[in-house]
Order: C-alpha cells, then structure tokens, then sequence
C-alpha cells in the first residue's frame, strides 16, 4: 500500500482539478470514502468535485451528509453535465466495473485515472487506469483512506473519521465479514482520532416499520438447500439495497448460512442479493447469473419476472448443475 500511496500523492500533485465518482446509488463506504478523501484534496489546495450521485437511496448515508453540513463542510457535488474539464485527475473508489460507475461517459475522457476498489475482479473490471489498487481482502475503501491520512500524517475534522468508522461497520456487516486484524486496528486509531461512536450509531440506526417489515420477509423464509435460506419481498417493487439488507439480516440467525434474497425490481427484472460468513463462495454463484461481488457478499440481476424460474435456476447453481 506504501507504494500506491507514493504513486496516487504524486498523481494528485500533478493536477489542479481533481474528479472523484464511486458506484451508483451510493453507499457510505464509496461515497464516504468520497466525501474524506474530498477533504484531504482540500489540504493539498486541490480544485476537487463529486460526481452527484442521480439517485441517494440509502438512509445512513443521507443522514451522513447531514452530519458533515451540520459540521459546516459542504460537499462539492457536481453533476455530470457540468463536469467539462480538459484535463483532469478521475479518482474512481469502490467500484472498478464501467456499467456500475455513477457515470461511465467520464471514464471515456481520456483523464488520467486512479482506480481503488476491493471487489473481486472479473473480466469487466477496468485495467487500464493509470494507477490501480485493487485489493478483494481489504475490508472496505474507507480502510485504505484512512491509512492514506495516516500516510500523510494528516489530520481531518472528527466528523470525517466518524464517517470512515461507520463505513467501516457497514461493509463489514459490523465487523462480521473481510474483518482482519488490519481491520480493527485502523477503527482503533479512528476511534484514537475522535470518531464518534454515538454519532456512528444515530447514523446506522433504521426506522421501526423499515425493520418490522424486512421481518416479515423473514418469517416466510424458505430453505432451498442445507443451511440455504432464500427470502422474498413479493408485495412491491424493491431496490438492491432492500434486497442487500433482508440477506444480511438473514445472516445473523444460527440456521442460515447462506442467505439469499430476492425481489422485482420492475416488471423484467429480479434483484438478487446473496451472503455469507466466507465459507461458502457466494460470488460465484452470483457470476453465474451474470452478477458479481465478494467472496461473502454478491448480487446479480436476472432478467425474468418470475420468482420460481429463478429460485429454480438458484437451486441448480447450489447443487452444482
Ligand atoms: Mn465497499
């Protein structure tokens, strides 16, 4: 990592105007990992952007935002249409495949590019940025930044490190998964720099009905192989975040190790979302419709309008077919 640190310090002291994107429908590890790496430009007197996000679903990261304006930061979104610099630095987090980014157009630019991601690769994951620091054992995005502030011997507001902690319990599903001993050392030295755990916990908390709800999908889950469960949101059209979050929810109960959840996303396509404890490869059941993720944590779209073709199609991959 010391030598990507060299490489992307130089990078970003060669440029003036600086891009930084994450995925689509942002989460607070990519976009959180956004908004500090944003700050720590600013200390290198950078003319940074945003790429703004077209859809900001998720709760937790609302609320971030929140935090960090109620703090008196404003984060410089730009929307894509406005983004027309000649030349320019893209900083890419989170994210390493062209059809995921918030906007791939940016890509085709001919900016000069860093990409920082901890997804298994796969053939669509781009390889020929400028600089590359893919690593699928990092835990998240906000790890490596943090470990860039401390490279830097830099210091940042308390709001910032609060934001790097929660990403931190968020892609880890609460230090559950990819969680190594690095893991808890880098929350260690965030929590050392003022990260605020109460502040962490108002961010993550969820709504009453939001979780009664996802329980209602639980209690009618099915078992479609040996500690296989697979729940279904069957009564309204539904996001990859609300699929994401049932199968997690599913994870926590003794029976269950490997949750599977699946929901329409409109009228030709189902999201499915797909996790582990590491033990079963999940990812590769996922790239087998077509999807991909981590080694504990994948998804895929299918196109289909039917729940039993795809439970049926979701059996065959578990058995092996
Ligand atoms: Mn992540």
């Amino acid at each position: 990592m010391q030598k990507f640190f060299e490489d992307f310090t130089k990078l970003i002291k060669k440029h003036e105007q600086i891009i930084i994107m994450t995925h689509s429908i942002p989460d607070l590890d990519g976009m959180g990992s956004a908004i500090v790496l944003n700050e720590i430009l600013n200390k290198f007197n950078k003319e940074s952007y945003i790429v703004a996000p077209k859809k900001m679903i998720r709760n937790s990261l609302n609320k971030a935002i929140k935090y960090v304006n109620d703090e008196g930061y404003l984060i410089p979104f730009k929307h894509e249409k406005y983004i027309n610099f000649d030349k320019a630095l893209l900083i890419i987090l989170d994210v390493s495949e062209p059809e995921l980014l918030e906007c791939e157009e940016l890509i085709k630019r001919g900016y000069d590019t860093v990409i920082i991601d901890h997804h298994s690769l796969n053939e669509r994951t781009i390889r020929d940025a400028d600089l590359l620091y893919l690593n699928d054992e990092m835990s998240s995005i906000v790890e490596v930044i943090t470990n860039y502030i401390k490279y830097l011997e830099f210091n940042v507001d308390k709001i910032f490190y609060t934001i790097l902690l929660t990403g931190i319990f968020i892609d880890t599903n609460y230090f559950n998964l990819k969680t190594t001993p690095k893991t808890f050392e880098t929350a260690s030295y965030l929590l050392e720099r003022g990260a605020n755990l109460n502040v962490k916990q108002q961010i993550l908390k969820e709504n009453l009905n939001d979780v009664l709800e996802r329980y209602s999908y639980i209690e009618k889950m099915i078992k479609i192989d040996e500690k296989v469960y697979l729940s279904i949101i069957d009564d309204k059209l539904c996001t990859n975040v609300d699929v994401a979050k049932l199968a997690d929810e599913m994870l926590k109960f003794f029976e269950v190790k490997v949750a599977l959840a699946i929901g329409k996303k409109n009228d030709e396509e189902i999201l499915v979302s797909a996790r582990s404890l590491g033990e079963v490869d999940v990812c590769e059941y996922m790239r087998k419709l077509g999807g991909g993720g981590h080694l504990a944590a994948a998804a895929a779209l299918v196109e289909s309008n039917n729940f039993e073709e795809v439970i049926e199609k979701l059996k065959n991959i578990i058995k092996g077919e």
